[in-house]
């Protein structure tokens, strides 16, 4: 298959970063959408995050998902559109897909074009039966679902890596409608949630000895810098991440380490010292709860996997 079979469901425009980069920084909070900590560098240093011994995270999901794979598997059911909401780059999708007896078709959205035509080529060699349909899409917007033939029976939408945990609860509550809107009345729901735990776990998953997650984070700088005509120094901001209690989750932000003036192309920001840019949340969630929280959107637990840890679970919602 070839770039004219992606479907292109929503235009990522470089001007959507500009505008959402002077949006963030001009509030009195500022803030910069963490979906924007993915570029190429960035989804290497995410990797590089994944391989450390105090992120936790990802070899716990994956380690749920061999031992229960067939369990999950059984879930989900043959001739199904599995449609995962990320580029199906990793160890998890194929895990899942090995298991599968017979789905109708693989779909991978993601923002990143380059990353998602990767993957999908990755995917397209390593299983040659499986039609790979991408799409082009930022997730938290409606897409349109490809047509496949013959049409699969109903539709399972998958959700590693507790990339929900990225967001507000007023969001995450708007991206299970939409999801169940998508669904309509036959589908479900398999997605990855991280676990409330203990905070010197959490502390240590997210400032970790070796820096790659300050560099991941301080990478959104330079890459205003690269793409927006940006004059970041990045030796003057660090990298900053605590649990509130309150809230249930990780705030992650740049913090300025002086008063300082910022450009980016002929807008100017000004900074205060110790003022922080709030770059990403993590939720940490219980099984409980989260269940409780997806039924507000028709969502019913299903069932539930976990490690003998309880770090990380794995949920399959059914619409009720
Ligand atoms: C990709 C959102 C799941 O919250 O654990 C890891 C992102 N940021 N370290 C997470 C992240 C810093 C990660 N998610």
């Amino acid at each position: 298959m070839n770039q004219a079979n992606v479907v292109q469901s929503t235009a990522v425009r470089a001007d959507t970063f500009l505008d959402d980069v002077l949006d963030g920084l001009s509030r009195p909070h500022k803030s910069l959408p963490s979906k924007y900590l993915y570029d190429e560098r960035g989804s290497h240093l995410f990797d590089q995050i994944c391989e450390l011994d105090e992120y936790y995270v990802t070899r716990t999901e994956l380690a749920i998902m061999q031992r229960h794979a067939s369990s999950i598997a059984h879930q989900i059911d043959t001739d199904v559109m599995l449609v995962e909401y990320g580029s199906g780059s990793s160890l998890k999708t194929r895990v899942l897909l090995d298991s599968l007896s017979r789905p109708a078709a693989y779909v991978p959205v993601d923002i990143s074009e380059e990353h998602l035509l990767n993957a999908a080529e990755q995917l397209r060699l390593a299983y040659p039966d499986l039609k790979v349909l991408p799409v082009v899409a930022d997730f938290t917007q409606p897409f349109t679902l490809p047509d496949c033939e013959p049409p699969a029976s109903h539709v399972a939408f998958y959700f590693p890596g507790s990339t929900i945990g990225n967001f507000t609860p007023p969001q995450a509550g708007k991206l299970l409608q939409q999801m169940a809107s998508m669904l309509g009345q036959q589908g479900g729901l398999l997605i990855g949630i991280d676990l409330q735990k203990d905070l010197d776990v959490l502390h240590a998953a997210y400032d970790d000895r070796d820096g790659v997650t300050a560099a991941f984070s301080l990478n959104l700088l330079s890459r205003i810098n690269r793409e927006l005509g940006g004059d970041f120094d990045c030796d003057r901001f660090q990298h900053h991440a605590v649990y509130n209690t309150l809230h249930h989750r990780i705030e992650i932000s740049i913090v300025s380490l002086e008063d300082q003036v910022v450009s980016i192309g002929d807008h100017a920001i000004e900074f205060a010292a110790g003022e922080g840019i709030l770059t990403e949340y993590s939720h940490k969630y219980t099984v409980d709860g989260f269940a409780r929280f997806a039924r507000q959107y028709g969502f019913q637990l299903h069932k539930s996997w976990t490690d003998p840890q309880n770090y990380f679970a794995v949920l399959h919602l059914v619409i009720e």
